[in-house]
């Protein structure tokens, strides 16, 4: 070993195990180490030479993987000496320091390396080896491993597992599947679509349903994966015993893996990992609320907040978030150096291309911060205002105009934030009707975008949002500029999907009556044309089954979120024909299950539950228990 450790400086790759095969020694920034981890020194600090005992190490919260290529995809685990986080933001030398719960103290640990090995095979016995390795992880990364399988056959099935070296610790068996040849003529591929998932507020069964189902190949996050509220500030923690740690504001790099590691912890969401590989960006709360390109609604990037915030400028922690999302989720790095860069496409054979977007972090123009809110609206209409900044938007559109030059049948584009315009005086009032923190606040940013697909004539948009905490199906218009018949859906250009939350509440109340949101809905379904259905009372998530013919969209209600279970409502089906461009009518079938639809009806029927604490009433008859 000693042998190795200075070729493995100059060139950086090791005979036995790898510093650099484990990505996240690269990320966030690869060539310029004092943004990101500086091998050189992890390397220095890290004696391989007195090993961990296997023994004392412990694969903390599962195993994950995502970014699926044709050849080749994420695997994720962590594997340590302690559950907690690393605390090195604080301690120096080399020293890292964990608390003896057996004798109640803290104790200096040496940043020894573990070395894990990594198997990923086509069977269940791990027999038919498609590619194995051997890496490095340490408290410099979190303990988090993070390795690209290769090596593998598209559209397929594989499963994996890591291990400790030498030795029989392994972790939980994972399941994965590869994305198809971009000229692969595949007919059919399920996806369901998340955000919004905040553990003070509930259980994540909607995560679970998927998979006791085992019903879609892939998951896409559109983020607010976590939320970086102390509990006391937003959610019922305490209730239902789900306090986020550290109970407090998130800053440090500390805060933001302990956040990240308490919402692994849930059970719904280990499993999801393990069984479907992930397609996930962020929203705002990855980082922070409303969170821009400057600042968010807790933080200006000002003197002032620099000394409320205990000396933590909004810069900094904008990169202890990102750095800890890069060590914690199964994603690619696009860009080695560009540690902001999230937004990426995928091609999923010839079927349909995913464009992934960052509406928020990368380069976007001030936002809604309540404070401000007359001037965002006064300057919404700005030419000069984006959502992702020149250099993604011009991507953007060029990768619409790529997807339909290779003859891709469908686009899907995922937004975190609704792209349609929403009228919403019956809440926020005739002054500021609209939410000027999604694309209504940036309408310039969408009238580039329409025009880049009426004008281009790409059609077979689906476009899937996620961020406001309840359920929007729309035509894609562009209102004001082109007709758009609301009863025959002539004159759009394709689809808007925005999902409901996996738990963060609804946003016209917490605890809102079933009357009074579908009150609500059916305010806001009447005084927007384009606005199809819109459900506020769910929890809950959506499928999309794409093929070459027709994308179908199930909605699935979550009858309770505080606690475990396994119930759910199909809340409303939809289908958009191939060169349709608009919604099937009668949309929805003409009758769901909640919410309202335009021109149809709603119909629930009330039904009972056993919930193991004696009856409890749910409104629907169609409840799948699973
Ligand atoms: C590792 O996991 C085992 C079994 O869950 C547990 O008993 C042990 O305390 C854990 N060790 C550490 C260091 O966390
Ligand atoms: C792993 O387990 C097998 C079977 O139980 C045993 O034969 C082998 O020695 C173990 N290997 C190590 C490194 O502990
Ligand atoms: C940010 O600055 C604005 C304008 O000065 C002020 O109204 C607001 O309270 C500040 N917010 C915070 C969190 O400091
Ligand atoms: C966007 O398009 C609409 C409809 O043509 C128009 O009314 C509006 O002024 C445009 N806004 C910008 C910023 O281009
Ligand atoms: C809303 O419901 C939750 C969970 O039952 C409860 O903890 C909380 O106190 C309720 N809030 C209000 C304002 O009633
Ligand atoms: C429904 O909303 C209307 C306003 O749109 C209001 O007048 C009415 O009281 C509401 N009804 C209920 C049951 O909340
Ligand atoms: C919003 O909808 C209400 C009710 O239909 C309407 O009175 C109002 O003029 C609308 N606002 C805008 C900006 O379109
Ligand atoms: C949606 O479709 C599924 C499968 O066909 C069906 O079981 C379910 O009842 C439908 N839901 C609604 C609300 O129509
Ligand atoms: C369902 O239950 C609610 C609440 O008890 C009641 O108001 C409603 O009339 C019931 N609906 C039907 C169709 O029985
Ligand atoms: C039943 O109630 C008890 C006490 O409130 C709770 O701990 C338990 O989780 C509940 N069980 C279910 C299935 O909701
Ligand atoms: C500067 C800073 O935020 N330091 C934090 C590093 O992590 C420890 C561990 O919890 C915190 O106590 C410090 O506040």
């Amino acid at each position: 070993m000693k042998l190795h450790l200075l070729s493995l400086l100059s060139s950086i790759v090791v005979v036995g195990a790898s510093w650099t095969k484990n990505i996240n020694y690269r990320s966030p920034s690869e060539h310029y180490p004092s943004l990101g981890i500086s091998i050189r020194k992890v390397v220095k600090r890290n004696d391989p030479q007195s090993p961990w005992d296997p023994t004392k190490l412990n694969f903390t919260h599962g195993v994950a993987s995502g970014d699926p290529y044709p050849d080749s995809v994420i695997l994720w685990t962590r594997v340590g000496p302690s559950s907690d986080n690393d605390k090195s933001n604080v301690t120096v030398s080399g020293y890292v320091q964990l608390f003896d719960h057996d004798n109640e103290k803290f104790v200096s640990v040496s940043k020894a390396p573990v070395c894990v090995e990594y198997k990923i095979a086509s069977d269940k016995q791990l027999s038919n080896v498609a590619d194995s390795g051997k890496v490095y992880t340490s408290s410099d990364v979190d303990y988090t491993v993070k390795i690209e399988a290769k090596n593998l056959e598209p559209y397929t099935t594989y499963y994996y597992q890591f291990n400790v070296c030498n030795s029989n610790n392994t972790s939980p068996l994972g399941r994965t599947k590869t994305s198809p040849k971009a000229d692969d003529d595949i007919t059919k591929v399920g996806i369901a679509v998340y955000s919004c998932s905040n553990y003070p507020f509930g259980f994540f069964n909607a995560y679970g349903n998927a998979v006791r189902k085992d019903s879609v190949d892939y998951v896409v996050h559109l983020g607010d994966y976590i939320y970086e509220y102390a509990n006391g500030d937003y959610g019922w923690g305490q209730s239902i015993g789900r306090v986020p740690l550290p109970d407090k504001e998130i800053i440090s790099l500390y805060d933001y893996r302990k956040r990240l590691a308490t919402y692994r912890t849930d059970l719904d969401l280990i499993a999801s990992h393990q069984n479907f590989p992930w397609i996930p960006v962020w929203d705002d709360h990855e980082v922070a609320d409303n969170v821009y390109r400057d600042g968010t609604s807790h933080m200006n990037n000002t003197e002032e907040s620099f000394i409320e915030d205990g000396g933590v400028v909004f810069d900094q922690r904008k990169m202890n978030a990102v750095r800890a999302y890069f060590e914690w989720m199964p994603i690619r790095q696009v860009e080695m150096d560009d540690n902001l860069r999230i937004w990426r496409s995928f091609s999923i054979g010839k079927l349909f291309d995913l464009i992934m977007l960052d509406t928020r972090n990368y380069d976007r123009s001030i936002t809604d911060l309540y404070w401000n809110t007359d001037y965002i609206h006064t300057i919404s209409d700005d030419a000069g205002r984006s959502l992702m900044g020149p250099r993604q938007e011009y991507w953007f559109y060029d990768a619409l105009s790529k997807s339909a030059e290779r003859g891709a049948t469908w686009r899907l584009v995922g937004s975190q934030i609704i792209f349609s315009r929403i009228n919403e005086s019956a809440a926020y009032g005739d002054e500021n009707p609209f939410d000027y923190d999604a694309w209504d606040g940036y309408t310039s940013n969408r009238n580039r975008t329409l025009s880049h697909l009426y004008n281009n004539g790409i059609g077979n948009n689906i476009f899937l949002a996620g961020d406001s905490h309840a359920s929007w199906v729309s035509d894609l218009v562009w209102l004001g500029e082109k007709s758009y018949d609301k009863e025959t859906g002539e004159g759009s250009i394709g689809v808007e999907f925005a999902g409901s939350a996996v738990t963060s509440p609804c946003p016209y109340g917490a605890n809102i009556s079933l009357a009074q949101a579908n009150n609500y809905s059916t305010w806001l379904q009447n005084a927007n044309d384009e606005l199809q259905w819109q459900d506020l009372y769910y929890r809950g998530y959506y499928e999309l089954h794409i093929s070459k013919d027709e994308v179908q969209a199930s909605y699935f209600g979550m009858p309770t979120v505080v606690s475990r279970n396994g119930w759910e409502i199909s809340l409303a089906n939809f289908t958009v024909k191939s060169g349709a461009n608009k919604l099937q009518r009668p949309v929805g079938g003409g009758v769901v299950e909640g919410g309202s639809l335009k021109g149809g009806k709603t119909v629930q029927t009330n039904a009972t539950l056993d919930t193991g604490n004696g009856t409890w009433f749910v409104s629907y008859a169609d409840l799948a228990v699973l």
